[in-house]
């Protein structure tokens, strides 16, 4: 049975202020939540959406080291930025605050102890690494080494970036600090656990019987979780930055930063409402709703609910819509490697195209599974939705009417089959509308809103006021009277995708307000109503555009591989007698020639001084085949042969590796017999 709620709190993730937000972060979070927050308030119904910046933890202080700043310094401005870029993209939080406000601290800091009186914490010493040299325990990602799988350098104690494996701290071979370079050594520290394994039973309970309705990647992420079995996890650390653990013999401890972030929803509610604050979050009327990206799932599922069950006083999640990954160009998006649409810089390059932005990441929301922005796909969704269908129709609409009728909403009169059809249609896009948002279907509802403004399109197309002006102005004005009734459902049905979009819309129709429950309504303009001049509401995108935004990140591309390929490090040392192990020989190429539905590999046969043979080399982008025929090449010969592509390659040819990653074959500088030992 579905509980009826008095109102709804929505909160959405608050992003680290350690780099500005970008489209991964609108398409991911903040858009879906403030479409559905949208929604609810056009139904006048009593919601509240929060947000914030997440200013500890430690990114940030890494931010600041590397700067030579303070942590306060990094949070302050990318607090600004990220604020200002929601705000942009009309982002309608009720309030957005951030985790280092004295409000936050304190609230944090009191749920704390209130935890730790009730006795909801156990206690536990352990080893961790410490830095000698700067009399401080270390953060995971301060601690770097060789990775134990791939034996890349530089691996950080939470994970090697080279081959992906998340590691602990104690698997780095050579570790060092990245504060001092010293080695670490192992001292005991203790720390505060939340003991998740005593909530097992009634988050299993809770989540996988009550609450089966969750999205399949939350629920079944979940389930993982639990299957697995829960552990005590530390909520606090040794480090400087974060809000100091509020007991005694604490000191030098503070809260982690997962602890102290889901606080930050509660105590930026608490800012903006000191007195009511709490019928947002404890009353059982009260319907909570976070808005998260699916790397915060656990936390959010099932840390933080611990931590309000352990409190006591408050309620639980009613639903966590969290989306999958959104990918730009086929890539993940980096802030680190830069691979990303920055919002500030989308905007500065589109003025005044915030709309845009939202429908093209609404359209393709990452909403089941990760997804793909690309540049080519914006222009179309614009130029061929935003404007040939959405803009299209009501820009005819809006300009017949002056043309016809002075730009009054000309009287309806009697209704054809036509209209009749576009009537219906109209009428039941409301439900459809709803059903998707109500189930958090953001990319479907956006869908349906468009389907209306595709059956206004057909609509004038098919009753072609224009030709009709020449015989019969009554006909003219039905029709222009129903198309302009749909232009106004449009205006609302698109507020909480489009707002910029449907405000100009209100005004230029001349509408005092929105609300969602007249939807579907064919009376919303009265007749004999005045409209303001017509102004377009998008515009075609060009092709110079698009390349240029395509360019900049193929420049993006050619840095960050420069810069790898200076990063990349020698390996560490072999013995002779290692390097002795590998037959490596000079060859001349008989025949090669293109592997059939493999665009990389070229099969080569090579006459190795006692036979031929036929080897496969991944160089197919760099080479014509013809071209390599006759040359001596270099290759290893002991190789244990291996099959690609149905082909069995024995041997590998050696190339060198440019710095754009194209691919160079070895060869010899003067000719000698194939078979020769390279050594
Ligand atoms: N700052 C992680 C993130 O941005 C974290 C979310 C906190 S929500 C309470 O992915
Ligand atoms: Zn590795």
């Amino acid at each position: 049975m579905e509980k009826k709620f008095k109102r709804t709190t929505v909160t959405s993730a608050l992003p680290y202020a350690n780099g500005p937000v970008h489209i991964g972060h609108l398409a991911g979070v903040y858009i879906p939540a403030d479409i559905y927050v949208r929604y609810l308030r056009l139904k006048k119904e009593e919601v509240l959406f929060i947000g914030g910046s997440d200013e500890h933890g430690v990114p940030i202080t890494i931010r600041a080291k590397k700067e030579g700043i303070t942590p306060q310094d990094v949070v302050d401005r990318y607090h600004t930025l990220i604020k200002d870029s929601f705000k942009e993209f009309g982002i309608s939080f009720d309030v957005y605050s951030r985790t280092t406000s004295k409000t936050h601290h304190d609230f944090a800091s009191s749920f704390f102890k209130k935890l730790y009186e009730k006795g909801e914490f156990v206690e536990q010493t352990s080893e961790q690494y410490y830095d000698e040299e700067t009399k401080s325990f270390l953060a995971d990602r301060y601690i770097t080494g060789e990775c134990p799988h791939c034996h890349a350098q530089g691996a950080y104690g939470d994970q090697c970036e080279a081959c992906g494996t998340s590691l602990s701290p104690t698997d780095l071979i050579n570790p060092k600090s990245a504060v001092s370079g010293s080695k670490p050594v192992m001292r005991q520290t203790k720390h505060w656990y939340l003991p998740l394994d005593k909530h097992e039973a009634w988050l299993r309970k809770w989540i996988l019987e009550e609450h089966k309705e969750w999205r399949p990647n939350v629920y079944g992420q979940c389930k993982s979780w639990l299957d697995m079995g829960l552990h005590p996890r530390a909520v606090s650390r040794d480090l400087s930055w974060g809000i100091p653990v509020p007991v005694e013999g604490a000191e030098g401890k503070v809260l982690y930063v997962w602890f102290d972030a889901p606080l930050g929803y509660i105590s930026n509610t608490k800012e903006l409402l000191p007195d009511t604050w709490e019928k947002w979050w404890k009353d059982k009327d009260t319907r909570l709703v976070h808005f998260i990206g699916k790397d915060n799932i656990v936390f959010h599922c099932i840390v933080f609910p611990a931590m309000l069950k352990a409190e006591g006083s408050y309620i639980l999640p009613d639903n966590v819509p969290s989306n999958e990954f959104l990918n730009l160009e086929g890539d993940k998006i980096s802030t680190s490697r830069n691979w990303a649409v920055w919002l500030h810089e989308y905007l500065a390059d589109f003025p005044g195209k915030q709309d845009v932005l939202r429908y093209v990441l609404t359209a393709n929301a990452p909403e089941t599974k990760d997804n793909d922005f690309t540049w080519k796909d914006f222009q179309a969704r614009n130029n061929n939705e935003l404007v040939a269908v959405f803009g299209n129709f009501v820009n005819r609409s809006l300009v017949l009417t002056q043309k016809y009728f002075a730009g009054k909403v000309p009287a309806c009169n009697e209704l054809l089959e036509a209209d009749k059809h576009l009537l219906e249609e109209l009428a039941s896009a409301k439900e459809k509308i709803e059903k998707s948002l109500n189930l958090f279907k953001f990319r479907e509802a956006q869908k349906e809103a468009m389907i209306l403004a595709r059956i206004g399109n057909k609509y004038l197309a098919d009753t072609e006021p224009w030709k009709v002006a020449k015989t019969d102005m009554e006909r003219v004005a039905t029709i222009l009277n129903l198309s302009l009734q749909l232009v106004a459902n449009l205006a609302i049905a698109f507020e909480p995708f489009l707002p910029f979009t449907s405000e100009k819309l209100r005004e230029m129709l001349n509408m005092d307000g929105f609300d969602w429950n007249n939807l579907g309504d064919a009376n919303l303009l009265v007749a004999g109503q005045q409209l303001q001049k017509p102004a377009l509401l998008f515009e075609k995108i060009e092709d110079e555009q698009i390349e240029a935004q395509v360019q900049k990140l193929l420049d993006t591309k050619k840095k960050n591989q420069e810069e790898n390929y200076r990063a990349n490090d020698i390996r560490p040392t072999v013995e002779f007698t290692d390097f002795e192990k590998m037959d490596l020989r000079v060859g001349t190429v008989l025949d090669c020639q293109k592997v059939p539905k493999a665009d990389k590999l070229l099969q080569f046969t090579i006459e190795d001084g006692l036979d031929k043979r036929t080897i496969v080399s991944g160089i197919a982008k760099y080479y014509q085949p013809e071209d390599l025929i006759g040359k001596q090449i270099c290759f290893m010969a002991n190789l244990a042969p291996r099959k690609l592509r149905g082909v069995v390659s024995e041997g590998m040819i050696l190339s060198a590796e440019n710095a754009d990653g194209s691919l160079s074959v070895v060869t010899v500088d003067r000719a000698v017999k194939p078979g020769s030992e390279v050594k």
